[in-house]
């Protein structure tokens, strides 16, 4: 007899460790641990939303006929990590050992990895790059090009291809994505559900345990289990898909989801599967219920992005998340948790992860993140915020999207240049600026836009790091030409607004 241990991201019917063992003898193995709920301060609602998906997993598992070995937070046994439930069943059970799915995040992987059990780990083959495939189409790149890779998997799954050519002709469509905000929108946002017993149960459980972690807990609407992922899945193919692709980059006031998926949580906990998701998005094309730009857009997220922040991850191994290449080390402003700020972009977005644990990719990248690069926050603490505040956050996809392609700290391995900007960008795509206590036109003075003060300031300081960046060049020719005294009022006037920032003042 040996156990089968599931986490709480491995919530799949068809996962590898599941696949290897026997119902009729082997025993699964689930726990909701303090360990695991407390690495970071989590939001309330990623909690919530996984101990309810937790439970409901155990529940279907003891239908298709599985012992299923499942320790509440609560009980008075648990001993609060997941190995330490491991080793108390073991004992419990007699058992010969333990076989797992490899988890998504270093830590834990060292933890298993030295229990005093005998223990087997098995690919986590829920993705559709093994760790060797990924290796394969690194090895002897000078540059990781998401492109490429994205190509690749492309061929690989047969997504979008009519035989060996990219539907359509062209393999990218991005360039009739970046539509500025629209006037108005006309899907209602993602299917929500309302909370059953095990869902209200588990709410309690973490309103009483994690209460005072920063985020809302209610309303709580997430889909629970498959069955209900999908459901979401198909209102959002219907009423989100067609225009997602159009306005991917925009942001507004009064629409946090736009017509995004918001599928993220789904994906990462297991609820849905990566290929049957694009497979959906794909049949839409196909009938001509929605276009090319929005279905190719959406799969290359999947298949193309979150595959390959995944290799890199894996690819760059434990040390990843300490990296600091810009040598950044300002501590994170209380803003991030929702204290006062003037910046509206910032209110809104740091609001609506408040509220909802979501904030789609602009915001994540050109909002919040391009403000902590900018500001030059230190890494480790940014990347704590964002491992605790999303839904959708886990280690190996957080990581490389915050420590790579935000803050540039794994230096250029992911992005050949920071994503940063101007409030220029901001104002273009979205409407946040209309109602702003800051004016984006002015480049100085009281009222100043901090991300314009704060653009040059970070290209200044890092000049030398920079400079020979072909990319960049341009950027470094305005600033040069500009008269000195401006130059100087510009730096002076973003170091001043940081160190009121610094000294805790609503900025
Ligand atoms: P949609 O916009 O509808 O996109 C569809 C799906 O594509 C997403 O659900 C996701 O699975 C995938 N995807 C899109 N972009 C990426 C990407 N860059 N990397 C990996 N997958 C991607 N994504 C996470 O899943 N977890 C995270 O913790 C996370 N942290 C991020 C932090 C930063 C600073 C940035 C810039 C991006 C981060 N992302 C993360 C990527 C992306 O922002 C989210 O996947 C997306 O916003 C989730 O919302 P959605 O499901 O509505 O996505
Ligand atoms: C994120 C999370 C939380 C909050 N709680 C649990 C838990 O109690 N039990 C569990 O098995 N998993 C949990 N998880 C998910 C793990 O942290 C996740 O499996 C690892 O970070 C690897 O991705
Ligand atoms: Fe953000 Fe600047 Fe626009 Fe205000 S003016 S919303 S701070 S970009």
């Amino acid at each position: 007899m040996r156990l089968v241990l599931v986490l709480g991201d491995q919530l799949s019917p068809n996962l590898s460790a599941l696949r290897k063992c026997d119902k009729a003898s082997d025993i699964v193995v689930m726990a909701e641990v303090a360990d695991e709920a407390s690495y970071v301060p989590h939001h309330p609602k990623k909690i919530a939303f996984l101990f309810a998906a937790m439970r409901k997993f155990a529940d279907y598992l003891r239908r298709d006929g599985w012992q299923v070995a499942y320790t509440r937070l609560d009980d008075p046994n648990n001993t609060g990590t997941i190995t330490g439930e491991l080793i108390r069943r073991a004992s419990e059970h007699k058992a010969a050992g333990v076989v797992y799915t490899e988890p998504g995040e270093w830590r834990l992987i060292a933890a298993l990895g030295d229990m005093p059990i005998k223990s087997h780990s098995l690919p986590d083959d829920r993705f559709i790059a093994s760790h060797a495939d990924f290796d394969a189409w690194a090895e002897g790149r000078k540059q990781l090009r998401m492109e490429y890779f994205y190509r690749d998997m492309r061929r690989k799954t047969g997504l979008l291809m009519d035989g060996d050519q990219p539907a359509g002709g062209k393999w990218n469509y991005d360039h009739d994505n970046r539509k500025p905000a629209p006037d108005s929108v006309d899907y209602a946002g993602p299917m929500q559900f309302t909370p059953d017993d095990t869902v209200e149960e588990v709410l309690d459980l973490v309103a009483r345990r994690f209460g005072n972690n920063f985020g809302d807990l209610h309303p709580f609407w997430f889909a629970t289990d498959t069955g209900q992922a999908r459901q979401h899945l198909a209102h959002w193919i219907k009423g989100g898909l067609p225009k997602f692709g159009d306005y991917q980059d925009a942001m507004l006031n009064d629409h946090k989801f736009l017509y995004h998926g918001i599928v993220g949580l789904y994906l990462n906990a297991g609820l849905l599967d990566p290929l049957e998701v694009c497979q959906a998005a794909e049949a839409a094309y196909r009938v001509g219920d929605a276009p090319l730009n929005a279905v190719e857009g959406f799969i290359r997220q999947i298949i193309g992005w979150r595959e390959y922040v995944r290799g890199i991850y894996f690819r760059e191994g434990p040390d990843y998340v300490t990296r600091n290449a810009l040598g950044h080390s300002r501590k994170l402003p209380a803003m991030y948790w929702g204290a006062p700020t003037k910046m509206n972009c910032i209110a809104k977005a740091v609001g609506q992860t408040r509220t909802e644990a979501y904030a789609h990719h602009i915001q994540r990248l050109m909002v919040t993140g391009n403000f902590a690069l900018l500001a030059g926050l230190a890494p480790a603490e940014v990347h704590e915020w964002y491992l605790a505040v999303y839904a959708d956050a886990y280690e190996w996809v957080e990581a490389p999207n915050v420590i790579g392609m935000s803050l540039f700290a794994d230096d250029g391995i992911i992005a050949s240049k920071p994503y940063i900007s101007s409030g220029n960008y901001i104002h273009k795509m979205s409407d946040y600026c209309g109602t702003c206590a800051y004016r984006v036109q002015d480049k100085t003075g009281a009222d100043a836009c901090p991300f314009n003060l704060l653009y040059w300031h970070f290209l200044d300081r890092h000049r030398d790091r920079f400079k020979g960046n072909p990319r960049m060049g341009n950027m470094y020719r305005i600033w040069d030409k500009m008269d000195a005294e401006r130059r100087d009022q510009v730096l002076s006037e973003a170091a001043d607004f940081l160190s009121r920032m610094d000294d805790g003042q609503p900025v």
